[in-house]
């Protein structure tokens, strides 16, 4: 394979900052000397050498590091190694992550339900409208006085779910809590960023109007006689592999939960802080946002634990519902992060005071059914205004999240790839690649909190781990790198008869669980992986997979931006 590509060279296919870490992981034998030469010319301009073996706990496989960190030069290059061939191109520029940033977040505005998408934003990809969600059933597990099973309501708008057409509240939740968290993290950066989305002309920064698309579906959700929430807007059961305006089977709103009322109560009490600076722009949206998310938690408050267990609605109502359940069995995290969002947007201490903010010491990484962190980063970023119980708390809860932080990246210069991703092989879950991404925003939480950039190196491996340093040689963003996935578990994706998948979303990632008993060629955590559409279990797209991913890449930009 002399001079041939070696897909063995494993690196963030995208490229480097010039200042940052630069590390390739090679998984074949080879000699030891490497070099990186321009994409051009062919002009050798640095050499090195790799470093000694590592094993990969998991497959006993073997991996050398090739560290070329200190060649600073902006270009676009290869690395080489004699005997075994050259990597994927790669360029070493500032702002190298702004592309993939942009990308991920406009993958939002395919991802819309309820309106077409035109040339001009959505270029080959454009397509007519589908599920306009105007005429929407009241399910039988969802009736009550007010509304009798079979009232229609209208619920239209929100971000298709995942590589299905449906609208689930919880995992809709956690994702806009995610991007909304990004906008108040990084203000200054967000106001200015925009990817020519059909609104990219008004006043409103692109991310917040994004965001609105889905809020106001969210709004749509919440049963205004009681403020009780919809767990999800579905079909009965999954639509076939089609695109959106073929399908017409009919749409229900599906029994109301505490868990749903309770993610809705913390994603309208933070937009309500977020778009309370644009009421010129949006007259009144900001106070809906907050009444919307005091009534949800009254609603919460007087039915505490009612959990969405679809067995047992299939055993009580007709038609049965198959679709995604997000069927939370423990609903306390989601009283914390409701809790924390309306204290810190009202200043009223009742909202922290129902709840106990440090049950535990456990600090589970966010993921739909985890939203104890959302909390505590929103409690981290108003660090300095908090007051009462919560000020108490506070020093605790910081600590724990240093804590956190410092486990995560004690061992990482070590390991065979050189991430925080995959030290174990418990990361390897359903849509692991979200591990990934919410590891590399715990980290940029630990860098606000101290301002040690050492949390922005140990981040950003993971965003070399989603763009390809990892065991399967994937860069996991469609579009975005030299082999990325083509088959992702997408309807539009799939049926729309273009060769290219529609860019910018995050394939599941590796899943030794395999629940879609596809063909994978590799069982092992690190490899489970497979670009095939029939594995929904690694290979679909979920909009709370992207959200983090949007996070890191533009937190890490932005940062890189402060002169990082
Ligand atoms: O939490 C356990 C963990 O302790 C254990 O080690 C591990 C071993 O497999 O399993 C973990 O639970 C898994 C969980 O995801 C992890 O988040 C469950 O087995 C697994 O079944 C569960 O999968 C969920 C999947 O739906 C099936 O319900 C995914 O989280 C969730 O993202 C996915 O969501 C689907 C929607 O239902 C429908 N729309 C598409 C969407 C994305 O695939
Ligand atoms: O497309 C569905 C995907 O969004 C879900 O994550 C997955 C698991 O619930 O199910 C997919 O739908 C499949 C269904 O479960 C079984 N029949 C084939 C469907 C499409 O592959």
């Amino acid at each position: 394979a002399q001079d041939g590509l070696s897909t063995d060279i494993r690196l963030n296919q995208t490229g480097f900052y010039p200042a940052s870490q630069k590390v390739a992981v090679i998984t074949a034998e080879s000699p030891t000397e490497f070099y990186i030469e321009t994409v051009g010319e062919k002009k050798k301009v640095w050499e090195g050498k790799l470093s000694d073996y590592r094993t990969v706990t998991f497959s006993n496989k073997k991996t050398r590091i090739a560290d070329f960190t200190s060649f600073q030069n902006e270009g676009t290059y290869r690395l080489v190694i004699k005997g075994l061939g050259y990597s994927y191109p790669f360029a070493i520029q500032n702002n190298v992550h702004e592309a993939v940033a942009k990308g991920s977040i406009k993958a939002f505005y395919f991802m819309r339900a309820s309106t077409a998408l035109s040339k001009t934003y959505a270029d080959k990809w454009a397509r007519t409208a589908g599920h306009p969600d105007t005429k929407v059933l009241v399910h039988p597990s969802a009736a009550s006085t007010q509304r009798k099973a079979g009232t229609v309501i209208s619920s239209p708008r929100g971000w298709y779910d995942a590589g299905d057409y449906n609208k689930y509240v919880v995992n809709s939740g956690i994702t806009t809590g995610t991007l909304l968290s990004l906008y108040e993290d990084f203000p200054q950066y967000m106001n200015a960023a925009s990817w020519n989305i059909p609104e990219s002309k008004n006043a409103i920064p692109d991310l917040l109007d994004e965001v609105l698309w889905n809020l106001r579906w969210m709004l749509t959700m919440q049963d205004p006689n009681d403020g009780g929430v919809y767990h999800k807007c579905t079909n009965a059961k999954f639509d076939g592999m089609v695109m959106p305006e073929v399908t017409k089977d009919p749409r229900y709103v599906v029994q109301k939960s505490t868990a749903a009322a309770l993610d809705l109560a913390a994603v309208t009490a933070q937009a309500s802080r977020v778009y309370r600076k644009f009421d010129k722009e949006f007259p009144g949206l900001a106070d809906s946002c907050l009444k919307a998310s005091i009534n949800a938690w009254q609603w919460a408050v007087k039915n505490p634990d009612v959990l969405y267990d679809q067995n047992k609605l299939n055993a009580s109502f007709e038609p049965k519902i198959t679709t995604g359940a997000y069927g939370d069995r423990d609903v306390k995290d989601e009283w914390m992060w409701a809790a924390a969002e309306l204290y810190l947007t009202t200043h009223e201490e009742i909202y922290y005071n129902a709840v106990t903010m440090l049950p535990d010491e456990k600090m589970p990484l966010p993921s739909w059914p985890q939203v104890r962190l959302l909390g505590y980063y929103s409690l981290a970023r108003f660090s300095d205004a908090l007051t009462g119980k919560a000020k108490e708390d506070f020093p605790e809860i910081k600590k724990r999240l240093l804590q956190t932080g410092d486990d995560l990246i004690r061992q990482v210069d070590t390991q065979p790839y050189q991430t925080v991703m995959g030290q174990t092989a418990k990361d390897f879950i359903w849509g692991s690649n979200s591990v990934a991404a919410n590891q590399g925003i715990l980290l940029l939480q630990c860098y606000r909190l101290t301002k040690d950039k050492k949390y922005v190196s140990y981040a950003l491996t993971n965003l070399d781990y989603l763009l390809g340093r990892n065991a399967t040689g994937y860069s996991f963003v469609t579009g975005f790198g030299s082999k990325t996935p083509m088959h992702p578990h997408h309807r539009p994706s799939e049926a729309d008869g273009i060769v290219e998948p529609i860019p910018g979303l995050l394939a599941g990632g590796p899943n030794p669980s395999m629940q879609d008993k596809c063909q994978y060629s590799s069982a092992l955590p690190d490899e489970a992986y497979v670009d095939d559409v029939c594995s929904y279990a690694s290979n679909e797209i979920a909009i709370n997979w992207n959200a983090p991913l949007v996070y890191l890449a533009f937190g890490i930009e932005a940062l890189a931006g402060e002169g990082r």
